[in-house]
């Protein structure tokens, strides 16, 4: 009994500041972009994102707490019971049902506890049901694709010229006076604000991953797979947003950068048109050429 009430309370403690610390991190501050925040993972421009930040968060404090606890009980117990104060050993610590029990019971707990908001999470980030918008995006040596599927536009993203020009080995071109260094692109990947977004994410050549921390969305474009993933951003929250391969794909890795445009459904709306007309009159056959060549075939059938 004695022992019970001994192991039982720092057990306790620990759910109940668990408990706590989740109450706690539901209400996080605003995001602050300087500091010591930049070394934490962003809070992301959509619902998803913030859940997963959210979550994330959780199970950090939960770390935390145990963390302490552990530690504060080791080294409390390595100065009280030190052998110059005259703490003599223990025995009946030994193979204790009891406390093995305890020890193995409350770690159980702790980890259901964390699996059931990690797992709700989980089911939602793969849940691809009621997509406004398909888009394909293909990874390869080094850049990317953009496909919307149900409007045949369809165009390739690479590094920006000027990160090009300044990344050349004795380029001379000093990194600093370019802007957004080896995080910008010709041709930004255009997507509507409020639309569940679907991409349907593949591979041309090698494993590619398509990462954008502010969507809460990475994941891997493998060739001849097609991986799924969504997002959702704010209304509020157009703009650009940069991204990058996550995953080593070779010599140019470091230079196949993702920049998302965002913008309103209305402009998208708009964009999504006049690239379609642009794209289609570019496929569009030739116009006739003039009677002289055509009465030049017949003659020759
Ligand atoms: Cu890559």
């Amino acid at each position: 009994m004695m022992l019970r009430g001994k192991f039982a309370s720092p057990a306790l403690a620990v759910l109940a500041l668990c408990a706590a610390v989740s109450a706690f991190a539901e209400e996080d501050p605003a995001p602050d972009a300087s500091g010591w925040s930049q070394l934490n993972m962003t809070r992301g421009v959509t619902a998803m994102s913030r859940r997963i930040y959210d979550l994330h968060m959780l199970i950090f404090w939960v770390c935390v707490v145990i963390g302490i606890v552990v530690f504060g009980v080791m080294i409390w117990s390595i100065i009280n019971f030190r052998k110059s104060k005259g703490a003599v050993p223990d025995v009946t610590l030994v193979h204790n049902t009891r406390v093995e029990f305890v020890w193995t019971v409350v770690p159980v707990i702790i980890l259901i506890a964390m699996a059931v908001p990690a797992a709700r999470t989980l089911v939602e980030i793969e849940d691809t049901t009621k997509t406004e918008l398909t888009i394909k995006v293909t990874g390869f040596q080094w850049g990317w694709q953009y496909d919307y599927l149900d409007n045949g536009v369809i165009y390739y993203s690479h590094l920006d010229r000027q990160s090009d020009a300044a990344r050349e080995l004795l380029s001379g071109i000093d990194p600093a006076s370019v802007p957004h260094y080896l995080l910008n692109v010709d041709h930004p990947f255009v997507v509507p604000a409020d639309t569940k977004v679907r991409l349907l994410i593949t591979g041309a050549d090698v494993i590619h991953s398509w990462w954008v921390p502010d969507f809460g969305v990475k994941k891997d474009a493998i060739p001849g797979f097609v991986n799924e993933a969504w997002f959702k951003v704010d209304p509020d929250k157009t703009g650009l947003y940069r991204g990058q391969c996550a995953e080593l794909c070779g010599r140019d890795h470091g230079f196949m950068p993702i920049v998302v445009d965002v913008r309103s459904k209305a402009d998208f709306a708009a964009w999504l048109k006049e690239q379609a007309a642009a794209q289609k009159q570019a496929a569009a056959p030739p116009p006739p050429p003039a009677a002289a060549p055509v009465t030049a075939a017949a003659s020759a059938s």
